[in-house]
């Protein structure tokens, strides 16, 4: 065998390893979900074939052509018996595009399919696609919906940072084909947009995250609701602020919903990430909350604080102290696999059931807004367990 395919070899090997390495659970848990020991995937794990010219005529270093920078926030479907997620795989070009991995088991052997979803454009083409939800909606099909940016023309000249946002939504039967439908027509610019996966009242709902300007949610903040009759010239007409920001929690600056929300007999549950500011930037984390089984934009629990904060490697990334998700996995038989990214760089997979989630969202006391109220919380958990330590 010639060098070059003895390099090839071992590049291939190499990251075959990479794909089979088991993942495990870590021991430290908090009883709410499980954290693992390995990223699910990280740039490393995007195919050879993908990065490397492997003809030795046209590559004779064997170098990398086309990098891979990071996988991040990806929507999540369980199907055919497969955990599928479909990532944001972001080039060393700082483009963004989808491409679906898939696991046996959801926890570890997650393996790129060979090609990235072909994604027709909208009228208007896209710069940057990201960050899409998977929503498998009662109607039949799979919708995907991502945040499109362009941009912005208004801007004066010269200033080549501003954009807009807009919700992007297109669907599949079989997550090969996409079909692209016209982006969510707004008042406001959109980011974090969700399909509901049941109709209400017989229309299409969304979760919205209206937003005066490209970053700044100001006077549009919120996590918001929407009802869309046509879903393929979707407008929205009237919207309503569900999960509110305030003053001094984990989502003071702004939020966003995740995933689309997972139904149980109590009620829809939701994940989502909040966002407040320190020195050392945007501190992104993850939240919950559930909607009522009848009105699913009606609040019916609020635990207070994250539910999920960057820790350990997760810190440090592209943009370190941010752990964002978009995707979660419903087992039957009531398991749940909720994929996280951690600071725009590699994902993850906690792993936990409905039940404790349920349980975690109902019984985790509010947030009270101020210290005091959260000292007379604190105060009545230690009467309530002194009077029961003696027993250990
Ligand atoms: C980035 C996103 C980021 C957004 C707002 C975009 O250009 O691609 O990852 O969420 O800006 O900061
Ligand atoms: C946001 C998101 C994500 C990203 C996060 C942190 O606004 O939409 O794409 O993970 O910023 O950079």
């Amino acid at each position: 065998m010639n060098l070059f395919d003895e390099k090839v070899n071992r590049l291939l090997n190499n990251h075959e390893q990479l794909l089979m390495r088991t993942n495990e659970p870590l021991a430290e848990d908090n009883g709410v979900y499980t954290r693992y020991r390995y990223p699910i995937l990280t740039a490393a794990h995007t195919p050879v074939f993908w990065r490397y010219d492997l003809d030795e005529k046209s590559n004779p270093y064997l170098m990398e052509r086309i990098g891979m920078n990071a996988v991040l926030n990806s929507g999540a479907i369980k199907w055919n018996g497969k955990y599928l997620i479909v990532v944001r795989v972001e080039g060393v070009d700082r483009k963004s595009f989808f491409a679906i991995a898939e696991s046996p088991n959801g926890v570890d052997n997650f393996r790129f399919w060979d090609y990235p979803v072909t994604l027709p454009e909208d009228i208007v083409p896209a710069t940057n696609v990201y960050d899409m939800r998977l929503t498998a909606h009662e109607d039949g099909w799979i919708y995907g919906t991502f945040c499109a940016e362009r941009h912005d023309e208004t801007a004066s000249a010269g200033d080549l940072s501003a954009a807009t946002a807009t919700a992007g939504i297109a669907r599949t039967r079989d997550l090969k084909t996409w079909e692209r439908l016209p982006d969510l027509k707004s008042l406001s610019q959109q980011r974090n947009v969700v399909l509901h996966p049941e109709f209400v009242d017989g229309k299409y709902a969304f979760y919205t995250r209206p937003q005066d300007g490209f970053i700044d949610t100001s006077s549009g903040g919120g996590i918001g609701w929407a009802l869309v009759e046509d879903i393929t010239r979707a407008e929205i007409t009237r919207e309503i602020i569900i999960d509110h920001r305030y003053y001094h929690t984990i989502k003071e600056v702004k939020n966003g919903q995740g995933p689309p929300p997972i139904k149980t007999p109590k009620g829809w549950l939701h994940l989502a990430h909040g966002v407040r500011n320190c020195a050392a930037g945007l501190r992104y984390v993850l939240y919950m909350f559930m909607t009522s089984l009848e009105d699913p934009s009606r609040l019916i629990a609020s635990p207070g604080g994250h539910l999920m904060a960057p820790r350990g490697e997760e810190r440090v990334g592209d943009v370190s102290n941010v752990l964002f998700s978009n995707g979660w996995i419903a087992d039957d038989d009531g398991k749940v696999f909720i994929y996280y990214a951690s600071s725009d760089t590699r994902m993850h997979v906690a792993t936990t059931t409905i039940d404790q989630l349920v349980d975690y969202c109902l019984h985790t006391p509010e947030d009270g807004l101020c210290s005091s109220a959260s000292v007379n919380v604190l105060k009545c958990m230690i009467d309530k367990n002194l009077k029961k330590m003696n027993k250990w």
